[in-house]
Protein backbone atom coordinates (compact mmCIF):
# COMPACT_ATOMS: atom_id res chain seq x y z
CA UNK A 1 0.00 0.00 0.00
CA UNK A 2 1.34 3.37 -1.10
CA UNK A 3 0.46 6.79 1.65
CA UNK A 4 -0.62 9.88 1.12
CA UNK A 5 1.70 12.92 -0.39
CA UNK A 6 2.03 16.21 0.32
CA UNK A 7 3.42 18.74 -2.00
CA UNK A 8 3.95 22.60 -2.30
CA UNK A 9 2.77 24.24 -5.75
CA UNK A 10 4.35 27.41 -6.98
CA UNK A 11 5.07 29.26 -9.93
CA UNK A 12 6.27 32.25 -11.91
CA UNK A 13 9.13 33.72 -9.09
CA UNK A 14 10.76 35.73 -11.96
CA UNK A 15 13.26 35.90 -10.32
CA UNK A 16 15.85 38.82 -11.59
CA UNK A 17 12.53 40.59 -12.58
CA UNK A 18 14.29 44.59 -13.26
CA UNK A 19 10.90 46.41 -12.66
CA UNK A 20 11.72 48.70 -14.79
CA UNK A 21 8.21 50.68 -14.39
CA UNK A 22 9.40 51.76 -11.33
CA UNK A 23 12.79 51.88 -11.46
CA UNK A 24 12.09 55.14 -14.16
CA UNK A 25 10.52 56.63 -10.92
CA UNK A 26 13.06 55.24 -8.36
CA UNK A 27 15.79 52.78 -9.17
CA UNK A 28 15.69 51.89 -4.96
CA UNK A 29 12.59 50.75 -5.18
CA UNK A 30 12.80 48.61 -8.01
CA UNK A 31 16.19 46.81 -6.53
CA UNK A 32 13.93 46.37 -2.95
CA UNK A 33 11.25 44.62 -5.37
CA UNK A 34 13.37 42.27 -6.87
CA UNK A 35 15.47 41.30 -3.60
CA UNK A 36 12.14 40.45 -2.21
CA UNK A 37 11.65 37.74 -4.85
CA UNK A 38 14.38 35.75 -3.69
CA UNK A 39 13.52 36.34 0.32
CA UNK A 40 9.97 35.10 -0.48
CA UNK A 41 11.23 31.81 -1.93
CA UNK A 42 13.46 31.12 1.31
CA UNK A 43 9.74 32.03 2.98
CA UNK A 44 8.42 28.83 0.73
CA UNK A 45 11.56 26.87 1.68
CA UNK A 46 10.49 27.14 5.70
CA UNK A 47 6.55 26.57 4.77
CA UNK A 48 7.94 23.25 2.83
CA UNK A 49 9.82 22.22 6.04
CA UNK A 50 7.46 23.19 8.13
CA UNK A 51 4.56 21.25 6.46
CA UNK A 52 7.13 18.30 5.97
CA UNK A 53 6.12 18.13 2.04
CA UNK A 54 7.04 15.57 0.05
CA UNK A 55 8.60 18.25 -2.73
CA UNK A 56 7.96 21.66 -4.01
CA UNK A 57 6.71 22.21 -7.69
CA UNK A 58 7.26 25.26 -9.35
CA UNK A 59 5.31 25.44 -12.49
CA UNK A 60 7.80 27.44 -14.77
CA UNK A 61 9.32 31.09 -15.08
CA UNK A 62 11.34 30.53 -11.90
CA UNK A 63 13.48 33.31 -13.98
CA UNK A 64 12.76 36.29 -15.64
CA UNK A 65 15.17 36.24 -17.82
CA UNK A 66 17.73 34.00 -20.46
CA UNK A 67 20.12 36.87 -19.17
CA UNK A 68 19.94 36.26 -15.20
CA UNK A 69 22.98 36.90 -13.91
CA UNK A 70 25.50 33.87 -12.37
CA UNK A 71 25.44 35.28 -8.79
CA UNK A 72 21.48 35.53 -9.14
CA UNK A 73 21.17 32.20 -9.66
CA UNK A 74 23.41 30.69 -7.26
CA UNK A 75 21.47 33.27 -4.84
CA UNK A 76 18.34 31.57 -6.13
CA UNK A 77 20.17 28.23 -4.99
CA UNK A 78 20.55 29.62 -1.52
CA UNK A 79 17.47 30.61 -1.12
CA UNK A 80 16.56 26.62 -1.88
CA UNK A 81 18.75 25.65 1.41
CA UNK A 82 15.92 25.86 4.31
CA UNK A 83 14.40 22.57 2.59
CA UNK A 84 16.37 19.71 2.16
CA UNK A 85 13.42 17.45 0.21
CA UNK A 86 13.09 17.86 -3.47
CA UNK A 87 12.60 21.17 -5.06
CA UNK A 88 11.11 20.24 -9.01
CA UNK A 89 11.98 23.32 -11.30
CA UNK A 90 10.42 23.97 -14.96
CA UNK A 91 11.34 25.54 -17.68
CA UNK A 92 8.78 28.44 -18.76
CA UNK A 93 8.13 30.94 -21.22
CA UNK A 94 10.89 33.71 -19.37
CA UNK A 95 13.42 30.81 -18.98
CA UNK A 96 12.91 28.10 -21.71
CA UNK A 97 14.76 25.15 -21.95
CA UNK A 98 16.73 26.50 -25.01
CA UNK A 99 20.48 25.00 -25.55
CA UNK A 100 21.74 27.98 -23.67
CA UNK A 101 19.76 28.99 -20.46
CA UNK A 102 19.83 29.22 -16.73
CA UNK A 103 19.45 25.73 -16.52
CA UNK A 104 22.55 24.65 -18.88
CA UNK A 105 24.23 27.18 -17.04
CA UNK A 106 22.83 26.19 -13.33
CA UNK A 107 24.10 22.90 -14.54
CA UNK A 108 27.47 23.47 -15.16
CA UNK A 109 27.89 24.99 -11.40
CA UNK A 110 27.03 21.92 -9.85
CA UNK A 111 23.64 21.54 -7.99
CA UNK A 112 22.69 20.37 -4.54
CA UNK A 113 21.30 16.68 -5.06
CA UNK A 114 17.76 17.78 -4.00
CA UNK A 115 17.53 20.37 -6.56
CA UNK A 116 15.89 18.89 -10.03
CA UNK A 117 15.72 20.91 -13.37
CA UNK A 118 12.88 19.23 -15.43
CA UNK A 119 13.89 20.69 -18.52
CA UNK A 120 12.93 17.01 -20.51
CA UNK A 121 9.20 15.71 -20.64
CA UNK A 122 10.16 12.50 -18.20
CA UNK A 123 8.23 11.33 -15.13
CA UNK A 124 10.53 11.58 -12.12
CA UNK A 125 9.84 9.36 -9.53
CA UNK A 126 10.10 10.60 -6.18
CA UNK A 127 9.63 8.19 -2.66
CA UNK A 128 8.54 5.85 -4.67
CA UNK A 129 5.02 7.05 -4.21
CA UNK A 130 4.51 10.46 -6.24
CA UNK A 131 5.48 10.51 -10.11
CA UNK A 132 5.80 14.18 -11.50
CA UNK A 133 4.89 14.56 -14.87
CA UNK A 134 6.86 17.75 -16.38
CA UNK A 135 5.88 19.68 -19.78
CA UNK A 136 8.41 21.69 -19.80
CA UNK A 137 8.55 24.75 -22.86
CA UNK A 138 11.82 24.45 -24.52
CA UNK A 139 10.95 27.64 -27.11
CA UNK A 140 9.29 30.74 -25.53
CA UNK A 141 6.15 30.24 -27.67
CA UNK A 142 4.07 27.05 -28.74
CA UNK A 143 1.59 27.07 -30.76
CA UNK A 144 0.22 24.06 -29.49
CA UNK A 145 -0.71 22.00 -26.78
CA UNK A 146 2.66 20.72 -24.85
CA UNK A 147 1.15 19.20 -22.29
CA UNK A 148 -0.59 16.46 -24.72
CA UNK A 149 2.94 14.36 -24.30
CA UNK A 150 1.30 13.60 -20.74
CA UNK A 151 -1.22 11.97 -21.93
CA UNK A 152 0.54 8.69 -22.90
CA UNK A 153 3.64 8.82 -19.76
CA UNK A 154 3.75 5.74 -18.07
CA UNK A 155 4.02 6.16 -13.98
CA UNK A 156 4.09 2.73 -11.38
CA UNK A 157 1.15 1.25 -10.36
CA UNK A 158 -0.54 3.06 -7.67
CA UNK A 159 1.96 6.28 -7.81
CA UNK A 160 0.16 10.00 -7.49
CA UNK A 161 0.17 11.31 -10.83
CA UNK A 162 1.04 15.22 -10.49
CA UNK A 163 1.48 16.80 -13.89
CA UNK A 164 3.53 20.69 -14.17
CA UNK A 165 3.41 22.53 -16.61
CA UNK A 166 3.25 26.52 -17.56
CA UNK A 167 0.80 27.62 -20.20
CA UNK A 168 -2.40 29.23 -20.84
CA UNK A 169 -5.83 27.54 -20.30
CA UNK A 170 -7.67 30.11 -22.48
CA UNK A 171 -11.19 29.39 -21.97
CA UNK A 172 -10.76 29.96 -18.12
CA UNK A 173 -8.60 32.89 -18.04
CA UNK A 174 -9.55 36.45 -18.68
CA UNK A 175 -9.07 38.32 -22.44
CA UNK A 176 -6.17 39.57 -21.87
CA UNK A 177 -4.14 36.09 -21.21
CA UNK A 178 -1.64 35.01 -23.70
CA UNK A 179 -2.91 33.11 -26.73
CA UNK A 180 0.29 31.15 -27.14
CA UNK A 181 1.38 28.03 -24.95
CA UNK A 182 -1.80 26.68 -24.82
CA UNK A 183 -3.30 23.72 -22.03
CA UNK A 184 -6.44 21.89 -22.84
CA UNK A 185 -9.09 22.72 -20.19
CA UNK A 186 -9.68 18.58 -19.55
CA UNK A 187 -5.91 17.97 -19.48
CA UNK A 188 -6.13 16.25 -15.62
CA UNK A 189 -9.02 13.73 -17.14
CA UNK A 190 -7.35 13.17 -20.50
CA UNK A 191 -4.09 12.47 -19.07
CA UNK A 192 -5.23 10.59 -15.57
CA UNK A 193 -3.16 13.58 -13.69
CA UNK A 194 -4.44 13.24 -9.45
CA UNK A 195 -3.81 17.08 -9.69
CA UNK A 196 -2.03 19.70 -12.14
CA UNK A 197 0.17 22.23 -11.19
CA UNK A 198 0.13 24.83 -13.59
CA UNK A 199 1.81 28.14 -13.72
CA UNK A 200 1.61 31.38 -16.38
CA UNK A 201 -1.04 33.03 -14.49
CA UNK A 202 -0.39 35.27 -11.55
CA UNK A 203 -3.01 35.17 -9.27
CA UNK A 204 -4.27 31.94 -7.38
CA UNK A 205 -7.08 30.54 -9.17
CA UNK A 206 -8.66 27.09 -9.22
CA UNK A 207 -9.12 25.65 -13.30
CA UNK A 208 -10.79 22.78 -12.41
CA UNK A 209 -10.77 19.44 -9.66
CA UNK A 210 -7.72 18.66 -10.27
CA UNK A 211 -6.32 22.07 -11.87
CA UNK A 212 -4.98 24.83 -10.38
CA UNK A 213 -2.51 28.24 -10.90
CA UNK A 214 -0.69 28.89 -7.85
CA UNK A 215 0.17 32.31 -8.87
CA UNK A 216 3.46 34.55 -7.98
CA UNK A 217 4.13 34.03 -4.59
CA UNK A 218 5.25 37.43 -4.58
CA UNK A 219 2.83 39.80 -6.69
CA UNK A 220 4.59 42.30 -9.08
CA UNK A 221 1.62 44.28 -10.61
CA UNK A 222 -0.94 46.65 -10.29
CA UNK A 223 -3.70 43.84 -10.65
CA UNK A 224 -6.34 42.61 -8.18
CA UNK A 225 -6.24 38.77 -8.57
CA UNK A 226 -5.10 36.98 -5.47
CA UNK A 227 -1.37 36.57 -6.04
CA UNK A 228 0.58 36.52 -3.22
CA UNK A 229 0.31 32.76 -1.86
CA UNK A 230 1.76 29.46 -2.67
CA UNK A 231 -0.95 26.04 -2.63
CA UNK A 232 -0.49 23.20 -0.27
CA UNK A 233 -1.99 20.07 -1.55
CA UNK A 234 -2.62 16.63 -0.29
CA UNK A 235 -3.46 13.77 -1.94
CA UNK A 236 -4.36 10.44 0.34
CA UNK A 237 -3.52 7.92 -2.62
CA UNK A 238 -3.88 7.56 -6.85
CA UNK A 239 -7.07 8.81 -7.79
CA UNK A 240 -8.41 10.59 -4.54
CA UNK A 241 -9.59 14.15 -4.67
CA UNK A 242 -6.46 16.95 -4.16
CA UNK A 243 -7.17 18.88 -0.95
CA UNK A 244 -5.74 22.17 -1.91
CA UNK A 245 -4.92 25.03 0.87
CA UNK A 246 -3.96 28.66 -0.32
CA UNK A 247 -0.84 29.67 1.92
CA UNK A 248 0.12 33.61 2.04
CA UNK A 249 3.87 34.31 1.39
CA UNK A 250 3.77 37.50 -0.22
CA UNK A 251 5.48 40.20 1.16
CA UNK A 252 4.80 43.23 -1.16
CA UNK A 253 0.80 44.13 -1.63
CA UNK A 254 -0.03 45.88 -4.84
CA UNK A 255 -3.48 48.12 -4.90
CA UNK A 256 -5.49 50.37 -6.75
CA UNK A 257 -7.33 53.12 -5.88
CA UNK A 258 -10.15 55.72 -7.44
CA UNK A 259 -11.62 58.69 -5.57
CA UNK A 260 -13.74 61.48 -6.68
CA UNK A 261 -13.37 64.45 -4.74
CA UNK A 262 -15.45 67.39 -5.09
CA UNK A 263 -14.94 68.98 -1.36
CA UNK A 264 -12.66 68.75 1.60
CA UNK A 265 -14.79 66.20 3.31
CA UNK A 266 -13.59 64.00 0.59
CA UNK A 267 -10.11 64.41 1.51
CA UNK A 268 -11.44 62.70 5.27
CA UNK A 269 -12.42 59.97 3.27
CA UNK A 270 -9.66 59.44 0.72
CA UNK A 271 -7.23 59.00 4.00
CA UNK A 272 -9.35 57.02 5.81
CA UNK A 273 -9.16 54.26 2.24
CA UNK A 274 -5.44 54.62 2.98
CA UNK A 275 -5.50 54.41 6.26
CA UNK A 276 -7.57 51.05 6.20
CA UNK A 277 -4.65 49.05 3.68
CA UNK A 278 -3.22 48.76 7.11
CA UNK A 279 0.47 48.51 8.33
CA UNK A 280 3.12 48.21 8.32
CA UNK A 281 2.66 50.93 5.66
CA UNK A 282 5.85 50.13 3.34
CA UNK A 283 4.40 46.87 2.26
CA UNK A 284 2.16 49.00 0.16
CA UNK A 285 2.60 50.08 -3.59
CA UNK A 286 -0.63 52.09 -4.47
CA UNK A 287 -1.95 53.38 -7.85
CA UNK A 288 -4.44 55.76 -6.92
CA UNK A 289 -6.48 57.80 -9.57
CA UNK A 290 -8.61 61.03 -8.54
CA UNK A 291 -11.13 62.61 -10.22
CA UNK A 292 -13.54 65.18 -9.50
CA UNK A 293 -12.89 68.70 -9.01
CA UNK A 294 -11.61 71.01 -6.12
CA UNK A 295 -10.93 74.42 -5.35
CA UNK A 296 -7.14 75.59 -4.91
CA UNK A 297 -7.09 75.18 -0.70
CA UNK A 298 -8.47 71.76 -0.65
CA UNK A 299 -5.81 70.97 -3.65
CA UNK A 300 -3.42 72.28 -0.95
CA UNK A 301 -4.64 70.34 1.46
CA UNK A 302 -4.66 67.23 -1.22
CA UNK A 303 -0.75 67.56 -2.01
CA UNK A 304 0.28 67.55 1.81
CA UNK A 305 -2.03 64.24 2.27
CA UNK A 306 0.07 62.66 -0.54
CA UNK A 307 2.83 63.83 0.04
CA UNK A 308 2.58 62.33 4.09
CA UNK A 309 1.49 59.33 2.20
CA UNK A 310 4.28 58.49 -0.49
CA UNK A 311 6.22 58.89 2.76
CA UNK A 312 4.90 55.97 4.27
CA UNK A 313 4.24 53.71 1.18
CA UNK A 314 6.81 51.81 -0.57
CA UNK A 315 5.36 53.52 -3.53
CA UNK A 316 2.42 56.24 -4.56
CA UNK A 317 1.86 56.67 -7.88
CA UNK A 318 -1.18 59.35 -8.00
CA UNK A 319 -3.02 59.88 -11.38
CA UNK A 320 -4.48 63.44 -11.67
CA UNK A 321 -5.21 63.80 -14.88
CA UNK A 322 -9.26 63.83 -14.10
CA UNK A 323 -8.92 66.02 -11.27
CA UNK A 324 -9.83 69.52 -12.36
CA UNK A 325 -8.97 71.99 -10.00
CA UNK A 326 -10.30 75.66 -10.36
CA UNK A 327 -10.95 78.62 -7.68
CA UNK A 328 -14.19 78.06 -5.48
CA UNK A 329 -16.96 79.61 -4.99
CA UNK A 330 -15.54 81.59 -1.40
CA UNK A 331 -12.33 82.36 -3.22
CA UNK A 332 -13.96 84.12 -6.36
CA UNK A 333 -15.98 86.03 -3.81
CA UNK A 334 -12.68 87.16 -2.55
CA UNK A 335 -11.88 87.89 -5.95
CA UNK A 336 -15.26 90.08 -6.62
CA UNK A 337 -15.00 91.92 -3.46
CA UNK A 338 -12.40 93.76 -5.19
CA UNK A 339 -14.62 95.64 -6.92
CA UNK A 340 -13.72 96.47 -10.90
CA UNK A 341 -12.83 92.59 -10.97
CA UNK A 342 -16.14 92.05 -10.72
CA UNK A 343 -17.62 92.19 -14.32
CA UNK A 344 -14.65 90.75 -15.52
CA UNK A 345 -14.81 87.70 -13.22
CA UNK A 346 -18.65 87.28 -13.86
CA UNK A 347 -17.52 87.23 -17.54
CA UNK A 348 -15.27 84.62 -17.00
CA UNK A 349 -17.23 82.50 -15.13
CA UNK A 350 -19.82 82.86 -17.26
CA UNK A 351 -17.95 81.21 -20.26
CA UNK A 352 -16.14 78.69 -18.02
CA UNK A 353 -20.11 77.01 -17.32
CA UNK A 354 -21.07 77.63 -21.13
CA UNK A 355 -20.94 73.98 -21.79
CA UNK A 356 -20.78 74.53 -25.48
CA UNK A 357 -18.62 77.52 -25.21
CA UNK A 358 -15.02 77.38 -27.48
CA UNK A 359 -13.18 79.72 -24.67
CA UNK A 360 -14.20 77.34 -21.78
CA UNK A 361 -10.66 75.93 -20.96
CA UNK A 362 -9.33 79.11 -21.66
CA UNK A 363 -11.69 80.92 -19.41
CA UNK A 364 -10.93 78.27 -16.55
CA UNK A 365 -7.29 79.01 -16.87
CA UNK A 366 -7.67 82.66 -16.67
CA UNK A 367 -9.85 82.13 -13.27
CA UNK A 368 -6.98 79.86 -11.82
CA UNK A 369 -4.15 82.64 -12.94
CA UNK A 370 -6.54 85.35 -10.74
CA UNK A 371 -6.43 83.32 -8.42
CA UNK A 372 -3.29 82.59 -7.73
CA UNK A 373 -1.62 85.92 -8.50
CA UNK A 374 -4.55 87.36 -6.08
CA UNK A 375 -3.17 84.39 -3.04
CA UNK A 376 0.25 86.18 -3.99
CA UNK A 377 -0.60 89.83 -3.28
CA UNK A 378 -3.17 88.39 -0.38
CA UNK A 379 -0.19 86.83 2.67
CA UNK A 380 -2.65 86.60 5.13
CA UNK A 381 -4.67 84.43 2.99
CA UNK A 382 -1.56 81.40 2.29
MN1 LIG B 1 4.79 32.79 -18.15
Amino acid sequence: MVGGIKILHSADWQIGKAFRDIATDDGDKAALLRAQRLRTVGRIAQIAAEQAVDAVLVAGDVFDTLAVSDETLRRTLEALAGFCGPWLLLPGNHDPALAESPWTRLQRMGLPPHVHLLTEPRPVLLHHRLAVLPAPLCRRHEAVDVTEILDAMDTPEGAVRVGLAHGSVRSHLPQESEALNPIAPDRAERARLDYLALGDWHGTLQIGPRTWYAGTPEPDRFKDNDAGNVLLVSIDRAGAPPQVQRIPVGHFRWHQLQAQLHCRDDLGALEASLQNLGQPWDRHLLQLSLSGSIDLETGQALEQLLDQWRARFHLLRVQTDQLLQQPGEAELDHLCALGFLRDAVGELRRMQQDPDGAQRQEAQLALQILYAQYRRLQPGLS
